[in-house]
Formats: C-alpha cells, structure tokens, sequence
C-alpha cells in the first residue's frame, strides 16, 4: 500500500502542478471496470490473468487505462470535454511477482509510478531514462521521475505560477509546402551536457510547446515516430491514441539551426537560449529527402528460378516507403515459359 500511495503522490506533490489526488480505500469489486466511476488499482482482476484467458501477454507487468471521449459527450449526469477522464484504472497482471524490498520480483513502486502516470493521462515519452518510457527500466530506476516526467505532468497539470512565469519554447514543425508535420518527436537536448531533457509530439497543426524547461542552452532535434533504433523502436502505437491515428510521418531527422529551409544541413544545429520566463521559438521545416529509398533484400532472391506465380514476395526497403509507388514499377517476368 506505501508502495501504490507513493507512486501515485509522487506525481501530484511535484512542484508547479495544481492537482489533488487521495486514497478512497478498498472494494469488494474485482473487475476493473471502465465505466464505474471508480477509480480501481487490483492485482486480481482476471482480464490480466494470463492463466485464464491470455487477454494480455505476458510480456505485460500491468496496464494504466484511463476512459475519455473523443468528442463532447454526456455521461452520468454531465457534460465530459474530449479527452476529459472519466474513468482510470491500474490493473497489475496477477501472473507476475512484485517486490517492495528489493528481493525477487519487479519493483512494484517502479511499475506504479509508470501506470500512476498513465492514470493521470500522461502518454508515452521518447525519452529513454524517463518513467514514461514504454520498457520498463532497471531496478528502482522508475520509482522516482525525471525532468521529462516531471515537465510533462506539470504541463498537464499547471498551477498560475509555472503558466505566468515558466519558461516556453514552442515552435511549428512543417514540410517544404507548408503542411504540418504531425505527431514528430521533438527533443530539447541541453547544450551543455548532450543529455536530453525533454520530448514533445507535435500537434495535428505541426506545433509543439515545452513549458516550463530548466533554465539554459538547448538544442531543438525532430525524428519521426518510425520504430527504428534512434527512436527507441517507438511507432506511433506506443505513443497515444490521438498520435496513432494521425498515423506516421516520415521525414528527415534534423536539427534547429539558424537558417531553417527544407534544404539546410541536418546536422547543423544552432543552441537556443531558455530563461527568465520568455518564449523562444525554433520553428523548424523538414528537408527535402533526397536520398531515395532503396532494396536491401528479396525472397525469393533477384534472379531465383521456378518461383511461384502466387507465392509471396517479399521485398525490404532501407526506409519506409510510399506504397502506392509501388504499383506498376513492380513485375515478375517469366524467362522461361512452359505449357
Ligand atoms: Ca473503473
Ligand atoms: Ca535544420
Ligand atoms: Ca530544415
Ligand atoms: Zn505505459
């Protein structure tokens, strides 16, 4: 119980943050259900047990999951705003083992702390070291918050002070024909260290806003959300559901530098000042990519006889690609026709 009290406070006692969370005590319930207006952490609930029905894999150690709207709704007596939380509940897979003292088992408060931050509708970060992020880290290590985890929860949950006097460094991410680059990974990495402090996604309108960074130097870096190796695998599902739905978009990784175009070096980076409470702005426009795609394997093999007309072939590409440029540059050819 200390363990699932701390992980739950640790969050709402951050500073700058304006929300009031409390223990309400037990149920008799076991079904974590989505819709009852309680607000449930169960280590029972059979939807988890993998034993029994295998809803989840094994591979999960426990699920945050949060009920909202997609669109202005009345529900039990009210109006809810889209993405307003209704309903949150913690649900730990009854199949694993959890420790609070360090002895054989996951560290409970560790996982806690993660699904306390989906509770509180925070997503997924990019940011490797967070608590946020999707794979669970070593030990304790998630126990306690980052800065990541911390700016993340404090703009969701901002008190007068930090909207008054934080700092903001917000900017809109578009392509070379002025669309919006929609949910891209957007970095301040602190210019000092290299150490990344901070991930954003930008919004269906390209823009991104990080309120209330630490004071100092940082540099402003986009990736696309494409499951490779930089990113951490992440795709756009690991994400949230708003993120999902816009689906990915590919471009070229660069960084902010002085004078932004969709033709400029990615790798020239320009540090951007934060303090004192001002907005800065690093608007940044992707790059026209202009190193095509190209075949790193076929099965079967180019040239492999007696393939199967209604086999499947499968061909990978170094970088994803825009299927429907597919059509009409792709044919098999028979060298050696038979009746
Ligand atoms: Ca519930
Ligand atoms: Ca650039
Ligand atoms: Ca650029
Ligand atoms: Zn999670």
């Amino acid at each position: 119980m200390a363990a699932i009290v701390q992980a739950m406070t640790v969050w709402t006692t951050l500073p700058g943050s304006d929300i009031q969370a409390g223990y309400a005590g037990t149920t008799p319930a076991v079904i974590a259900d989505a819709f009852d207006g309680v607000n449930m952490i169960t280590f029972k609930d059979p939807i988890m047990d993998d034993a029994r029905n295998r809803y989840f894999s094994d591979a999960v150690i426990a699920v945050g999951i949060t009920t909202s709207f997609t669109t202005p709704a009345f529900y039990n007596g009210r109006w809810y705003r889209p993405g307003e939380i209704l309903d949150a509940d913690m649900l730990f897979n009854p199949g694993r083992t959890f420790t609070t003292s360090g002895g054989a088992g996951i560290d409970l408060q560790s996982v806690a702390t993660h699904e306390a931050g989906h509770l509180y509708g925070l997503s997924h970060s990019a940011v490797r070291t967070s608590t946020m992020f999707p794979i669970l880290g070593h030990g304790t290590e998630t126990a306690s918050l980052t800065i990541e985890d911390t700016l993340q929860f404090v703009k969701a949950y901002p008190g007068g002070a930090v909207i008054t006097y934080g700092n903001y460094l917000q900017g809109t991410i578009e392509d070379y024909y002025g669309n919006p680059v929609r949910g891209a990974a957007v970095f301040a990495i602190n210019a000092g260290t290299g150490d990344t402090t901070a991930c954003e996604y930008t919004l269906s309108d390209g823009r991104y806003l990080f309120l209330g960074l630490p004071d100092g130097s940082y540099y402003v870096s986009i990736y696309p959300l494409n499951g490779t190796s930089p990113i951490g695998y992440l795709e756009p599902a690991a994400i949230n559901w708003l993120i999902y739905s816009w689906g990915a978009t590919e471009f070229v990784p660069e960084f902010w530098d002085g004078g932004e175009s969709a033709f400029d070096n990615p790798l020239d980076a320009t540090a951007v000042s934060v303090n004192g409470g001002a907005t800065t702005i690093a608007d940044i426009i992707t790059n026209i990519d202009l190193a095509p795609p190209t075949i790193i394997q076929t099965t079967p093999a180019d040239n492999a006889p007696d393939v199967r007309a209604d086999g499947t072939i499968m061909i990978k590409f170094s970088e994803a690609i825009d299927y429907s440029t597919l059509q009409g540059n792709f044919r098999l050819v028979n060298t050696n026709m038979r009746r």
